[in-house]
């Protein structure tokens, strides 16, 4: 029997994919777990406990009280929050990494799922259809630990064969759980003020194109490569993953299709910085060969579907 351990089950991606765990596995095999004890009342469909990934013998022991088969750690600390405190963000997603690497060594975890992100590029890399081996020169320190992060889970699975596998997501944007902290965050955000008919602010240029993925493809890149055969992984970094790219004035136009009044102005802050050294789109063949992923969504139907989603949630209050 799986059992399976979500650790950052709170955050943006935890939201959805404990829910899409449950769903695949059932609500016995997944146990969440999240820092913020306040995030407990999203999941009142599966047992959740109060964790924290650097308190190294908590999670030691609960893998061993549950006999945890599979470890998702998603807990991080993202790209504009990290500038915030460089030290602090290195902390948590370096040494939260390495504990969870180090627990799946000691006790024959069978898998670990482990999210990177296109942050890991830098202003050196190509800038359009960045392939998975391109150069990389991250320049924040949430996109240096996570490079570090590649090699560490390369390591593992080289050195003490840990099946650790992992995704260089690009921004994620979901109607379920708010962003926090990344550069991306703006194409959340925006759908929040149409829906309650209001400006929205832009604290990126409005010709920024970067990659983007609905959250429902990524869910299900997330399960397709978990569930992929071992031999079929020859990544054990992280693969490229693509959905789809815009800029601002992209998302703007697709959102003003369904709310004609709808406006925006652009006040680019240390954010745009960022943004300008990440590639604008992602070459993902060797994910798409390896395991067969493909992404569902492209702007006009993510835009629809969130619309139609927020509104009902607006309804129903
Ligand atoms: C961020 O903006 O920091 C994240 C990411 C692209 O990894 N959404």
């Amino acid at each position: 029997m799986h059992k399976i351990l979500v650790i950052g089950a709170g955050g943006q991606l935890g939201t959805e994919l404990t829910k899409a765990l449950v769903n695949t596995y059932g609500s016995d095999a997944v146990i969440a777990t999240d820092f913020q004890e306040s995030v407990k009342s999203k999941f009142t469909y599966c047992r959740f406990k109060t964790l924290d990934v650097l308190d190294k013998d908590a999670v030691a022991n609960l893998i061993q009280e549950e006999q945890v088969t599979q470890v998702y750690h998603l807990a991080a600390i993202l790209s504009a929050s990290g500038e915030k405190n460089p030290l602090q963000a290195w902390d948590i997603n370096m040494r939260g990494l390495l504990h969870v690497l180090e627990l799946a060594r000691e006790y024959k975890i069978e898998k670990v799922f482990w999210p990177s992100s296109i942050a890991v590029f830098g202003p050196n890399s190509p800038k359009t259809n960045t392939p998975q081996d391109a150069f990389k020169n991250p320049t924040t320190v949430y996109g240096i630990s996570k490079i570090a992060g590649e090699h560490w889970c390369e390591y593992y699975f080289n050195t003490f064969g840990v099946d650790v596998r992992s995704l260089r997501f690009p921004g994620l944007i979901g109607h379920k759980s708010v962003a926090g902290g990344g550069t991306t965050d703006y194409a959340v955000d925006i759908y929040y003020k149409a829906i309650q008919e209001e400006n929205y602010t832009c604290f990126l240029k409005e010709g920024t194109s970067l990659p983007m993925m609905y959250m429902e493809d990524a869910v299900n890149a997330t399960l397709q490569l978990m569930a992929a055969p071992a031999s079929a992984i020859t990544i054990r970094s992280s693969y490229n993953l693509s959905g789809m790219s815009f800029s601002p004035r992209e998302i703007f136009e697709s959102i003003q299709l369904h709310y004609p009044d709808f406006s925006i102005q652009y006040a680019p802050d240390f954010r745009q910085q960022i943004a300008d050294t990440w590639p604008a789109s992602i070459n993902d063949e060797v994910a798409r060969k390896d395991w067969g992923w493909r992404a569902a969504f492209d702007l006009p139907t993510m835009t629809s579907e969130i619309i139609t989603k927020l509104r009902s949630y607006i309804h129903k209050i």
